[in-house]
């Protein structure tokens, strides 16, 4: 298999994870998405992802699947062990939510393209762009807070989508200076997951396109 995806991208970490979860040999090809004007434009991405996002993971099979949390439920059914989501289907239900929380509500609005737009087309200035980056993740982190009981991880002792979701977004949250202190569970969820060799070896800082 074969991953296109970028260092810092938070779903193309999600899936580096569960990649590494399930102990799936896989290549890396890295789409710069800022180095002149972003790879993601090219008309070679394009054929690969008409979104123009990463992550695009390639099968053996040449299918191309995204979006990281359809492909992440793909891994997980096709290489059952471990699971990632709990097999009782209101637990099942629970996990996504914590999962889409930050997937579906926290990261888009606080992606490179919406960010880029803010500042370009909409001439807003990078303090205001700071503020509504950190109120978008405060607002979400809040959310988790009173929704997870770490046991250690997001939800219940084994490791989730939920965590997969949640690490990466924390790494991006204190890469821009997000005071993280009033969110305990939060980073206790993330302490907790760092110890695990899958997700030290997803970090952004080791992967081979990390500058
Ligand atoms: N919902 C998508 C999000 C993909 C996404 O937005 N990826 C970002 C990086 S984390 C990207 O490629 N952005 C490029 C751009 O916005 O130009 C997923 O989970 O895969």
């Amino acid at each position: 298999m074969k991953l296109h995806g970028y260092f810092r991208s938070s779903a193309a970490y999600r899936v580096r994870i569960a990649l590494n979860l399930k102990k799936l040999p896989y290549e890396q090809a890295s789409v710069h998405l800022t180095r002149n004007g972003g790879w993601q434009w090219s008309e070679e991405y394009r054929a690969i992802n008409p979104q123009r996002r990463v992550p695009a993971l390639a099968l053996s099979t040449g299918e191309i699947l995204l979006q990281s949390l359809a492909i992440i439920e793909y891994l997980d059914e096709v290489h059952p062990q471990p699971p990632l989501l709990p097999a009782d289907p209101l637990e099942r239900a629970k996990v996504r939510a914590l999962a889409q929380l930050i997937a579906c509500d926290i990261h888009p609005l606080n992606n490179v393209g919406p960010l880029r737009h803010l500042k370009n087309e909409l001439g807003q200035d990078q303090s205001k762009i700071d503020a509504w980056y950190h109120h978008w993740v405060a607002e979400g982190f809040e959310a988790l807070e009173a929704l997870m009981e770490p046991a250690p991880y997001a939800f219940g002792n084994t490791v989730t989508l939920a965590d997969l979701c949640l690490v990466p977004q924390v790494y991006n949250a204190r890469r821009l200076k997000v005071p993280l202190e009033r969110f305990p569970k939060v980073v206790a969820v993330d302490a907790a997951c760092a110890k695990l060799a899958a997700f030290e070896q997803a970090r952004p800082e080791t992967q081979l396109d990390a500058e």
